[in-house]
């Protein structure tokens, strides 16, 4: 550096420490309280700026700094522009770490959560977020999670809330239903050498499929959301147009009945069946295999295997394959018996868990065909300008042809016959046009302790009885022996579980298990705007003048689940008259994550950079700046140490043209 610029400098102007800097600031803020405060009335504009509510694991890592100093920016600048800013901060408090962390610790999960809370928060304050603090909301307490008891009612008043048996994982050693994540290799995380099985249980689910259609079609009414994010819900939903048909099972019928329907979305080619194929878990299955100990035996086996790959989530890779039932069931159609097979790739939770098999158009069901060596016989005709097909060596699955071999319906376009065909069946009464979704109810029962209690009794005379609402919360206790076995902590707490019936006044039990923590997070930010209320979730007028939140920012992990569960929620509180918009988000942006050495930043890698650390070296403005300027928000950001160091020259050089 030459010489002359050093003579010139007084002493103040060479010294930029961001700390005293900070500190100082952010005393003068504490000062006043109406500073960041949305006003409750105005006339200003409103803007919501809302950034997604952390996990109070214990720190702030760098995609919470990334995430939240995106929302901070925005939040300022309009309150620069002379926007009401609602920008609120709360916690995703319940759920397993916190139990873990008990376990381990001897911690209770309470306080394990409560001292986690106070050390992110006042990371939060030493970066200088503008929130909002007199509405922050913490989903472990009962001022808040019993309103989520209350919606739970409601739902139940609705038919939206109901119990079934449903299949989990459970591991017998320990006793309990195991999480998907705590199946290991296809056995318990505890019990290397014991499998994992499934059983029928009673839980509860949300009908969130009563929504499917409107949850799908107002997907085209978020042009500001990204174009992935709606992508990946619309496929989630997985709306899907065919048909219904039955086929008779020929012989003697079981109790499982003598009707197999299938779902497909080609009844064109239905003279083109070969075979009619049926999931491991169809019922029908129980009753062919009866008594064939070599059949259940394979039926068995294929059970496990789809239970394989869903727990390693594909199923794509499974090698194909079936047994034959030595049964047939009629082709409604033409009278054709085809033989029934059970085939590893067909799933029972979607469809009906049955297809017909047309090996000639469909790539599966050729593999199928070549491999067991089944009949090939083509019924689309492709037009005439392609080459010729060879269906036996592979199948042609346009549906730009014309059907041939079909009978009365031969001549018709692949579009004409799907609608015609469907039509005829149901005029025969064997079948029917269909609408199929992927979509599945929302089962939100956890055998877990750290959670909202479901506030649901069951009583020896009137079983499955409700709790009045007079009497929530139901409030979760304390001093709760926790341990990872033995089921529901909660059933083991005496004072808890045994309670009296509301309508009898005789002997009752508590429901024990809790709600997901998806449930928390489905309508946290309604609360925000109306925080303390304590004889509603919320005041309708309220969110009428703040929603739709008009900026949300999140990682797009939570494109999914909790981005659906939430705008489910939303309409299940339009339809109770509580919101007036339909949609809770206008606009949603995905921030891109941070990334060390070109990996996620994860402790096993030791690629972790704390905002502590970087607090402490650079100060909390140059790691906001960074955060925002490293890379567009939207990507992913690979932090680079040289890079923070450039923000922290720059600040100086701010600081100083400034002067202080
Ligand atoms: C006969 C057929 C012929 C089919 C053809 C397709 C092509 P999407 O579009 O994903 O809804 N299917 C139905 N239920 C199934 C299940 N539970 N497990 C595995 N496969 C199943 O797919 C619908 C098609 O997937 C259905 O139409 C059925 O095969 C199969 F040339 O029926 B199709
Ligand atoms: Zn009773």
């Amino acid at each position: 550096m030459p010489q002359e610029t050093q003579v010139n400098k007084t002493p103040r102007e060479e010294r930029f420490d961001p700390h005293s800097f900070e500190t100082k600031w952010y005393e003068r803020w504490q000062q006043d309280p109406s500073l960041y405060r949305a006003e409750p009335a105005s006339t200003k504009p409103k803007y919501y700026v809302l950034e997604m509510l952390p996990y109070p694991s214990g720190a702030l890592h760098m995609g919470h700094v990334r995430n939240y100093s995106i929302g901070d920016a925005l939040a300022r600048y309009m309150w620069m522009n002379g926007y009401n800013v609602l920008h609120p901060m709360g916690w995703d408090s319940f759920g397993l770490p916190a139990e873990n962390a008990a376990i381990s610790n001897n911690t209770p999960p309470r306080q394990w959560t409560l001292r986690n809370i106070a050390n992110m928060k006042a990371q939060m304050n030493r970066l200088g977020f503008a929130y909002d603090w007199s509405r922050e909301v913490t989903t472990c307490f009962p001022e808040y999670y019993r309103w989520n008891q209350w919606f739970f009612l409601k739902m139940y008043e609705r038919g939206l809330a109901y119990r079934k048996k449903s299949r989990v994982n459970w591991c017998p050693k320990c006793a309990t239903v195991l999480a998907n994540e705590q199946v290991v290799d296809g056995c318990c995380w505890r019990h290397e050498d014991t499998p994992v099985e499934q059983r029928d249980l009673e839980q509860w689910f949300l009908r969130i499929t009563n929504y499917s259609e409107e949850l799908l079609r107002d997907l085209d009414r978020l042009p500001d959301w990204p174009e992935k994010v709606v992508t990946m819900q619309r496929n989630w939903i997985g709306r899907s147009e065919g048909a219904l048909v039955d086929f008779k099972l020929d012989g003697q019928a079981g109790p499982a009945g003598s009707t197999i329907t299938v779902f497909t979305t080609r009844v064109d080619t239905i003279f083109g069946a070969t075979s009619v194929q049926l999931a491991p878990e169809h019922p029908l299955v129980a009753d062919l295999d009866a008594g064939d100990a070599d059949l259940s035996a394979k039926v068995a086996q294929m059970m496990a295997e789809q239970r394989k790959a869903k727990e390693l989530g594909d199923f794509g890779e499974i090698e194909k394959h079936g047994v034959n039932t030595g049964r047939f069931a009629i082709n409604p159609y033409n009278r054709e018996k085809l033989p029934i097979w059970v085939a590893n790739y067909i799933l029972m939770d979607y469809g009906t868990g049955a297809i017909m098999s047309v090996p000639a158009h469909d790539e599966r069901d050729h593999e199928f065909a070549k491999k067991y060596d089944l009949p090939i016989r083509q019924v689309n005709q492709p037009p005439t300008a392609s080459e010729p097909v060879d269906v036996q060596k592979a199948p042609s699955t346009t549906t730009d042809g014309v059907v041939i071999n079909s009978g009365p319906f031969n001549g018709l376009s692949c579009e004409d016959a799907i609608a015609k065909m469907a039509e005829y069946a149901q005029k025969h009464g064997f079948g029917k046009p269909t609408v199929t979704y992927r979509l599945k109810d929302w089962g939100v029962s956890r055998q877990r302790y750290w959670g909202t209690p479901i506030p649901m009794l069951y009583c020896e005379k009137d079983g499955i009885v409700p709790v009045p609402e007079k009497d929530l919360p139901v409030i979760l206790p304390d001093n709760v022996e926790i341990t990872l076995s033995g089921g529901s902590p909660l059933a083991r707490v005496p004072e808890f579980l045994n309670t009296t019936c509301p309508k009898c006044g005789g002997p009752a039990r508590r429901e024990t298990d809790t709600m997901d923590t998806f449930v928390d997070s489905s309508w946290y930010f309604y609360r925000y705007a109306d925080a303390l209320n304590d004889k509603a979730p919320f005041d309708g007028k309220i969110i009428d003048y703040w929603f739709p939140i008009d900026q949300y920012i999140g990682g797009v992990e939570h494109a999914i689940l909790h981005l659906i569960y939430s705008r489910f929620w939303t309409k299940v509180m339009r339809d109770m008259g509580l919101v007036e918009n339909d949609e809770p988000v206008q606009r949603l942006f995905t921030q891109g994550m941070v990334i060390k050495d070109g990996a996620k930043m994860s402790k096993s890698l030791g690629n972790v950079v704390t905002p502590d650390e970087m607090i402490a070296r650079y100060g909390a403005d140059a790691a906001r700046l960074y955060s925002l300027f490293a890379a567009p928000p939207d990507r992913d950001l690979d932090w680079q140490d040289t890079g923070i160091e450039g923000i922290e020259r720059f600040l100086g050089r701010v600081y100083r043209g400034l002067g202080g």
